[in-house]
């Protein structure tokens, strides 16, 4: 398809672009790490997000190369910053899938100097779906770098909670679905606490995403939650603005 080509010339002419989102610790308000988010900087159409393009790049198996594009540039911008935040970069399943994937990861934690505890890999519940001894040994290999994997977009998949006993997950992302209606609607608050409840007794991390109020910031900090992601604290920023943010939190 015409989109397809033009996203391949795309990954040739150096056309996408990193943004980054920071997270913070909810109780002291400092930048815990940042999640690298791929955008296209079109010629004529301009910035295009994500869900315009990776469903399609997912679909031609295009995503195996934009995606470690993606890993690489975020690790070697990360690796520069004057601070040693984390970086969280989102896994398609289709790269999952891909028996070289540790390898990869590996590879550009090698060629970029970046040290394998300050990478953060988001991998959603869909993967779960998979054969689980292949998941899980692939799993194994990631954690083996030395990165830490983080179940992404908690609460809309299919995966059981025995998943997350099984494998070696250390933070989970809690959808933003289950955050939009807080702290009013009783029933969201209540998975909401169920869930860092939960996270706590396991041993894991809870990151609550789409935090756009104080409200919902004051509601999720006294739940005790890891690290608040959303519009309140920042959108997503281009690289240049990144930097200034994280110069003007210093
Ligand atoms: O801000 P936002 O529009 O960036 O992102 C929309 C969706 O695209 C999210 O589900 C996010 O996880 C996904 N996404 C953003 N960047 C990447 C990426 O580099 N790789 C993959 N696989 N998904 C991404
Ligand atoms: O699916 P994933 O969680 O990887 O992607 C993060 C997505 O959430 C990106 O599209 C990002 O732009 C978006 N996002 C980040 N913060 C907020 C927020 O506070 N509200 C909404 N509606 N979307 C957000
Ligand atoms: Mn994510
Ligand atoms: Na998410």
């Amino acid at each position: 398809s015409q989109l397809d080509l033009d996203m391949r010339r795309a990954l040739e002419t150096d056309e996408f672009e990193v943004h980054y989102q920071p997270l913070v610790d909810s109780q002291t308000g400092v930048v815990t790490s940042a999640e690298a988010l791929v955008r296209w900087r079109h010629p004529e159409r301009g910035l295009i997000a994500p869900a315009d393009f990776i469903p399609l790049a997912e679909e031609t198996g295009l995503i195996t190369q934009l995606g470690a594009w993606v890993l690489q540039t975020a690790c070697r911008q990360a690796s520069a910053w004057s601070t040693t935040i984390r970086i969280a970069v989102n896994l398609s399943p289709v790269q999952f899938r891909d028996d070289r994937l540790p390898e990869m990861v590996a590879g550009i934690l090698e060629t970029t100097g970046l040290a394998p505890s300050r990478l953060e890999l988001e991998i959603t519940e869909g993967v779960m779906l998979d054969d689980e001894a292949r998941t899980l040994a692939t799993l194994t290999k990631l954690k083996a770098i030395g990165v830490d994997l983080a179940m992404d977009d908690f609460g809309t998949g299919y995966s059981s909670l025995s998943y997350l006993r099984r494998f070696p997950f250390s933070k989970i992302k809690i959808d933003r679905s289950f955050i939009r209606l807080l702290p009013d609607d009783p029933e969201s608050a209540a998975i909401v606490r169920a869930i860092i409840t939960m996270g706590a007794c396991l041993g894991m991390t809870t990151t609550v995403e789409g935090v756009e109020t104080a409200e919902q910031y004051a509601f999720v900090a006294a739940e005790q939650c890891g690290q608040v992601q959303g519009y309140h604290v920042s959108r997503p920023l281009d690289h240049a603005d990144f930097l200034s943010f994280l110069d003007a939190t210093k």
